[in-house]
């Protein structure tokens, strides 16, 4: 039996915005809760120990990380050498240069042939001897059209036959590496990748080249004991039958605030031709806290938001307050106070969103549901509208006279010209 652990999306130096200096390291504590994460996960593999540690890629933010947070990724990385455990980098969209043939984050591994170290990008087998025996490895990379097809092939095709395309080609080569597979030696399909019915994370918003996804089916062959995903940030396995397993382990942190309510961690895996056995190990990580408060109804704005945010156990976690008031409640709130009652935070935002003073309030003589002739409703809004008075009676004629299909012409008044078009 091989013993894996399996993490993915370690997106180590993001979401600085979310944290502050240290003032002990001079370090943003973002890249040190990552690091605090990505540690605790080496740190489980080294004590198992663990027969070999697969990563389902994006190491970093992009492709050309500040060497602070190289050095952050390779001394955790590093600990695995030293403790012989055998490791696959895999390479995600993020670890991928876009500029032409401009490499990746992680080749470097492959180019200091740091021992144990396999760099994963290209479709290929791996045959790893472990302590407990081989293991068969195919790593299949963050895809782009072009490492399968041919500008030729795609030149007078849609987007969607070419993903179409795409999608056989990957097929064909899969079944190519499968037929080559030692059938006695477990078999784990490593890749990066969305697969259908994956639910979304913050990962949509982060993925730069818009992908395509892969069909389950075409990732879940009777030659694969394991399917270890990378990409999507929320940890989840596909594979309702769980045979194979087809599992995204998630994010090792919370890289933004859509990412709040998830668990964050790595998977452990027991492997055995045709048979696994698979865990899921949270890691503590810190807490992100939403705090929305709608004060524009209310008489006592400030009291209303400084109960909405006790109300919340916010020590030491990363804070928004989405809070939506009207301007004329503008000059009532009290910032400072704000700010002091969110100083146990580790960080936070306050984010106030003014409510449009058209949209509310609401007009009692037009109450919701009921049916109304639209000349009437026009003459009680513009009852209502002081402001308006000038130019009500040309509305209420330009409104007639589109009510009865007439050609409308506009007058000279520009008053009226731009009440008319902002109705459109
Ligand atoms: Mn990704």
């Amino acid at each position: 039996m091989i013993k894996i652990l399996h993490l993915s999306d370690i997106h180590i130096g993001s979401g600085f915005s979310h944290g502050k200096i240290d003032p002990e390291t001079g370090h943003n504590t973002r890249l040190l809760d990552f690091t605090n994460s990505l540690k605790q996960c080496i740190d489980r593999a080294i004590s198992l120990p663990v027969d070999i540690v697969l990563f389902g890629g994006d190491a970093f933010p992009d492709a050309t990380p500040p060497p602070f947070v190289q050095e952050a990724f390779a001394s955790q990385f590093r600990r695995l050498a030293d403790a012989n455990i055998p490791t696959v980098l895999l390479v995600g969209n993020h670890d991928q240069h876009s500029q032409g043939e401009g490499g990746n984050s992680l080749c470097v591994y492959r180019t200091l042939a740091v021992p144990g170290f396999i760099v994963g990008d290209s479709i290929k087998t791996h045959r790893i001897e472990t302590g407990s025996g081989a293991i068969q490895i195919i790593t299949l990379p963050w895809l782009t059209r072009s490492t399968l097809l041919t500008r030729p092939e795609t030149e007078k095709l849609s987007l969607s036959e070419v993903n179409h395309l795409l999608i056989q080609k990957l097929a064909t080569v899969l079944k190519g590496e499968v037929q080559q597979l030692d059938p006695e030696v477990p078999t784990v399909l490593l890749a990066h990748l969305m697969a259908d019915n994956a639910q979304f994370g913050a990962e949509r918003f982060l993925a730069v080249g818009k992908g395509f996804t892969i069909p389950l089916s075409v990732l879940t062959m009777p030659e694969i004991d394991y399917v270890a995903l990378g990409h999507v940030h929320c940890h989840q396995n596909l594979n309702k039958s769980n045979d194979p397993p087809v599992i995204y382990p998630g994010s090792i942190e919370r890289v933004d605030f859509s990412e709040e309510k998830e668990d964050k961690g790595f998977v452990l895996v027991e492997l055995e031709r045709g048979q696994c056995k698979w865990e899921f190990c949270p890691v503590p990580v810190r807490k992100f806290c939403t705090i929305r408060v709608d004060v524009s109804k209310e008489d006592d704005p400030q009291g209303a938001l400084l109960k909405g945010i006790r109300a919340k156990e916010i020590k030491d976690a990363v804070v928004r307050v989405l809070y939506q008031l009207r301007p004329d409640q503008i000059d009532i709130i009290d910032n400072q106070e704000l700010h002091d009652s969110l100083s146990e935070a580790h960080s936070y935002a306050i984010q106030p969103e003014l409510v449009s003073q058209l949209s509310a309030p609401r007009l009692p003589e037009l109450e919701a549901g009921m049916s109304i002739d639209p000349i009437a409703a026009l003459e009680t809004y513009l009852a209502a509208r002081e402001d308006l008075k000038e130019i009500e009676a040309d509305m209420l004629e330009a409104a007639e006279s589109l009510l009865a299909g007439d050609k409308w012409e506009l007058r000279e008044s520009p008053a009226t010209e731009s009440a008319v078009k902002s109705k459109k």
